[in-house]
């Protein structure tokens, strides 16, 4: 068996090779195009000449693991029957990471670094936006995400999460703050809570917001990648590797789900590895989550109050190198199924439901930026199963870092390299 795993794994590495050999421009990223940014797309069509019924990942899988049922990965590609355009609108960002839309229909955008901008629809940037405290913005960490609060029309207050550092490491922090009338400073930017304990590591700050019909927060946290702080993710008295739901000013939004008298009463679920993308279905108002998996095994998680989601006790993914996580298994009693996964992974990061009525086939349809695959997915979902997938923009070279919905029902993407991608009418 694992003379056939290396023996594949050779011949993988060798059409990989000469696949890059081939396409060596496929890889690079799209040429600029002087001083203008408006740049319409001719997309491939990646799905023609596929017969009906075959999946849109063609590549082979990381794992050999079986799905739990059909529906769990690799299901059917599906194309938009609508005439839809997508352009490059917007270039020179500096590593965003967050975006938000406003009540007025431009958008709030984070910098990595520690900063923030305003984008019109149209793709004009504002200046550079100050008013951040220091961040950690080595490795994964700096000014994440982003999220106009219900009331931001009167009040224009914005919720952010953020990597803080200390002298005993770092976490992820949420605080909110004001942005002045003017579009030039974040004001009062204040603290509201801090995924404890504090931990030395560069990576897996996790740091999605998303808000529920009272608007109280939903945030999720990360394992902070190092394999001795896994454990943290399976226990009570921690923010790491957590969905946590609070109020406004940082509580805990009601009586913890958790059934463990002791737990930290923000903990809404837990057992997540890394949670980069976080939505509420738009009809069903349930939580749904994009979770960063090993190698292989990215999942596609439905959020319930009190759940265990698994890591590192189950996984459809195996560890970087190829060993089996923990016993290497994908099933156990009292933790839930993904009910998607991914194997070669997208990497998904921020997600966003569709919810206008613009392009009436993408209804509740859920679309996630993928930074490894450099593609955003498309899912349609029914009855809590997913029965088809699509892929955009996947010529593109970017990393798709997150994805919003406009208030004209068009699709805003932000990407690693600064630029910003539309897709709609
Ligand atoms: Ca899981």
């Amino acid at each position: 068996m694992k003379k056939i795993r290396v023996l594949l794994m050779v011949l993988f590495a060798v059409l990989f090779i000469t696949a890059c050999g081939n396409q060596g421009t496929k890889e690079a990223p799209p040429a600029e195009e002087g001083s203008t940014t408006k740049e319409n797309i001719t997309t491939e069509e990646s799905n023609e000449g596929k017969p009906e019924g075959t999946p849109v990942e063609t590549a082979a899988p990381e794992t050999d693991y079986e799905p739990a049922f059909p529906e769990q990965t690799r299901v059917k590609a599906v194309k938009t029957e609508f005439d839809y355009q997508t352009s490059k609108i917007a270039e020179g960002l500096n590593s965003p990471w967050g975006i938000a839309v406003l009540p007025d229909g431009s958008f709030a955008i984070t910098e990595k670094g520690g900063s923030l901008r305003v984008m019109s629809p149209e793709g004009n940037l504002s200046g550079v936006i100050a008013g951040f405290p220091e961040v950690d913005s080595r490795g994964q960490g700096g000014l994440l995400d982003v999220k106009a609060a219900p009331d931001f029309a009167e009040s224009r207050m914005l919720y952010f999460t953020f990597s803080e550092p200390s002298e005993e490491g770092n976490l992820t922090a949420v605080a909110k703050g004001r942005l002045s009338d003017n579009n030039t400073a974040v004001e009062n930017f204040t603290v509201i809570y801090r995924a404890m304990p504090y931990y030395e590591s560069e990576g897996h700050f996790g740091s999605r917001i998303a808000l529920d019909p009272e608007g109280n927060l939903f945030i999720s946290t990360g394992d902070r990648m190092d394999s001795a702080n896994r454990r943290k993710v399976q226990e009570f008295d921690n923010g790491h590797g957590k969905i946590l739901h609070i109020t406004p000013d940082g509580n805990a939004a009601g009586e913890s789900p958790i059934e463990n008298e002791e737990a930290n009463p923000e903990i809404y679920s837990y057992g997540h590895r890394n949670v980069q993308g976080l939505d509420i279905h738009p009809e069903t108002g349930e939580l749904w989550a994009s979770e960063m998996g090993p190698e292989g095994g990215d999942e596609l998680n439905l959020i319930l109050p009190g759940r265990n989601y698994g890591w590192p006790l189950v996984s459809y993914g195996v560890e970087y190198g190829g060993q089996p996580v923990g016993e290497g298994i994908t099933e156990m009693e009292n933790t839930e199924q993904p009910v998607y996964y991914w194997d070669p992974v997208l990497a998904p990061s921020g997600m966003t439901f569709y919810s206008s009525d613009e392009i009436p086939e993408w209804k509740n349809n859920l679309f996630i930026g993928g930074l490894r695959s450099q593609h955003i997915a498309r899912i349609v979902l029914e009855d809590n199963r997913v029965v088809g997938e699509e892929r955009f923009l996947e010529n593109e070279g970017e990393r798709f870092r997150d994805v919003e919905m406009g208030q004209d029902g068009a699709l805003y993407s932000i990407t690693d390299n600064g630029n910003v991608y539309r897709i709609g009418k």
